[in-house]
């Protein structure tokens, strides 16, 4: 049965209906009986297996196609009419030639198959922030992962009534054929086709696709801001909870800080922290003046190796019921899962990622794919916030940016300005791992943790940050800080011990919100003094000098970095904001 009379969604389906031509049309109501069913109807075909109900109920494994394993940014196009208005780092096709590969692909792509209507919101239905969109797919596994990731079901569609403000999702599985994959967006029409990928960032359209790519343009033009932030809020021990957004380059631990677990030494005194959100935050001025922030999913899609007890037990936690597993081990003695870096126990039996036999004896390869994922629902999160479903969203106090710099970035720092914050967040670098393909250690420069998901010229997107500031009263915009966890020794041994201890760091940045604490200025910004760190607890391992010298800036790689930033700066052109310029200009004449 339709969930509405909508005219605007009833036509484009029939359109997209008639491109596609399944064998029927399935509305996904969200329900737990029709869950249920389609969660049966996969298990019965393969494409999922249901893990053991007594230690991990109403959990699935899915696995994907080999070839199919991760986001494919060459093959994420932004189609806007013109290719400047995508900009410099987005790829770019003209739309209508990009509709029609696309229609030519999709065409009688559902023969034999359902199609599958998904109505969900983006953020609590009815909140001022919330967005709408259908996703139509020919995947069960897409349909369930949507209904942990995204609120699903009639109320959504009673919410938007008759108006035409929607986001258009059309996922077309295929053959899965990686030759043919393209994931594509066209912010003018609230648009977004996906053609011959099954795995989440690619097909779960609600989260890059909508939530960044398209929102952040729908943002540009609206007056709000769409981000790839983490939120969460630090209560201190007079119950009082301050909120940060915070955005990181991938395998920079961004899960990891929205979860935090506070050291024992702040546990005792009565601090807590609480997550909001481990992704996306969608940003807007609420009536008080003050900045505001929901987390518009409703799941986590999380990077299952490495997470563990004690890198992060509220994520794993979450994992334990209700959660869809992507590309891990199954281990096929107790029918659970299994990922490098779960514990030391792997198992003995098990099947790997790519469904062969794999046994931890003889293995030679990993048994989980490295981005293999969990799509766990936020309600599992032990420390998830009391305000996560607030429709107004939390108050942000400030903006954190980070990457990985082995010497560069000290600990941490604060920006000047606003403006200056913007600059602090445009030049946003992180080196590359071990885990990643190519060298090691090369600088990826990734603004606002947002060069994938920006669904628009990154100059036009800087600008937008800088005109928001400007409607903001100084004493109520949030502050920005960047912050590195990753400085090493001259041997390559980390100096920071990172996790909870980055508790220490956010303290900092608190206290500095609140203008309680001094800081130095130095040429890139204001850096603690070295005392106002708390180090109590771990003293042995972080001594104050330590803590001094991860506190240092240092000039002459500061002003190589000018050059690097150059370099970047240049690609936009005109279009880089002057105020950037400007900026740079400064930091250039400080380091001087
Ligand atoms: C993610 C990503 O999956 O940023 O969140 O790649
Ligand atoms: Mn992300």
């Amino acid at each position: 049965m339709e969930l509405t009379e909508n005219k605007s969604i009833l036509e484009w389906i029939k359109e997209k209906a008639d491109l596609v031509k399944p064998d029927k049309i399935l509305w996904i109501d969200g329900s737990k009986e029709q869950i249920d069913e389609l969660r049966a109807e996969a298990v019965s075909t393969g494409e999922m297996i249901k893990l053991n109900e007594e230690l991990l109920p109403d959990c699935y494994l899915h696995r994907t196609k080999p070839n199919d394993v991760a986001r494919v940014e060459d093959r994420t196009l932004i189609c806007t009419p013109t290719e400047e208005e995508a900009g410099p780092t987005n790829h770019w096709m003209e739309p209508s030639k990009c509709y029609e590969m696309l229609y030519n692909i999709a065409r009688d792509s559902y023969k034999g198959r359902t199609m599958y209507v998904i109505p969900y919101s983006m953020g609590p239905v009815g909140s001022p922030f919330s967005k709408i969109g259908i996703e139509l797919t020919d995947s069960i596994y897409v349909v369930l992962n949507m209904c942990i990731m995204t609120r699903v079901g009639k109320n959504v569609m009673d919410a938007l009534g008759d108006s035409n403000d929607w986001v258009r999702g059309l996922h077309c599985k295929c053959n899965v054929d990686a030759e043919n994959r393209w994931i594509c967006q066209f912010p003018q029409d609230n648009t977004i086709i996906s053609v011959n990928s099954a795995y989440g960032g690619n097909v779960l359209l609600g989260k890059k696709c909508f939530a960044l790519r398209i929102a952040s343009y729908q943002g540009w033009k609206e007056g709000w801001q769409a981000e790839h932030m983490l939120i969460l809020g630090v209560e201190n021990p007079q119950g009082e909870v301050k909120y940060i957004c915070a955005a990181f380059p991938s395998a920079c631990g961004k899960t990891n800080l929205a979860m935090l677990i506070p050291p024992e030494g702040y546990q005792k005194k009565g601090y807590k922290v609480w997550c909001v959100g481990d992704d996306i935050s969608w940003i807007r001025k609420g009536e008080d003046g003050r900045l505001y922030a929901i987390n518009p999913e409703n799941g986590f899609f999380g990077v299952a190796p490495g997470t563990n007890m004690k890198s992060n037990p509220n994520a794993l936690i979450s994992t334990k019921k209700g959660t869809i597993f992507t590309n891990v081990a199954h281990n096929t003695d107790t029918n659970t899962v299994w990922w490098e870096g779960l514990d030391k126990n792997p198992p003995e039996n098990a099947i790997d990622w790519k469904g062969n036999e794999w046994h931890a004896s003889t293995a030679t390869e990993k048994a989980a794919h490295p981005n293999s994922r969990f799509t766990a629902p936020t309600v599992n999160c032990p420390c998830l916030s009391s305000e996560f479903e607030n429709p107004q969203g939390v108050p942000i106090s400030a903006f954190v940016f980070g990457g990985r710099r082995a010497k560069l970035a000290p600990l941490v720092y604060q920006s000047k300005s606003w403006n200056n914050g913007v600059f602090i967040g445009s030049i946003m670098a992180s080196e590359t791992t071990a885990a990643a393909a190519g060298a090691v250690g090369v600088v990826r420069r990734d603004p606002m943790a947002m060069l994938p998901f920006c669904g628009y010229n990154m100059a036009d997107y800087w600008q937008h940050w800088i005109d928001i500031g400007a409607t903001l009263d100084p004493d109520k915009a949030p502050k920005f800080f960047n912050v590195n966890w990753f400085r090493k020794d001259d041997d390559g041994n980390f100096l920071w011990p990172g996790f909870g201890d980055n508790l220490r760091v956010l303290d900092w940045i608190i206290n500095r919100c609140e203008g309680k604490v001094d800081a130095k200025e130095t040429a890139i910004g204001y850096v603690p003094y070295a005392e106002d760190i708390n180090l109590e607890g771990i003293e042995d391992e972080v001594s104050i000098d330590t803590l001094k010298s991860i506190l240092e800036v240092d000039p002459e790689l500061w002003k190589a970095e000018t050059s690097g930033i150059e370099e970047f700066y240049a690609k936009f052109g005109d279009k880089l904001p002057e105020t950037l310029k400007n900026e740079l200009e400064t930091l250039k004449s400080n380091l001087a």
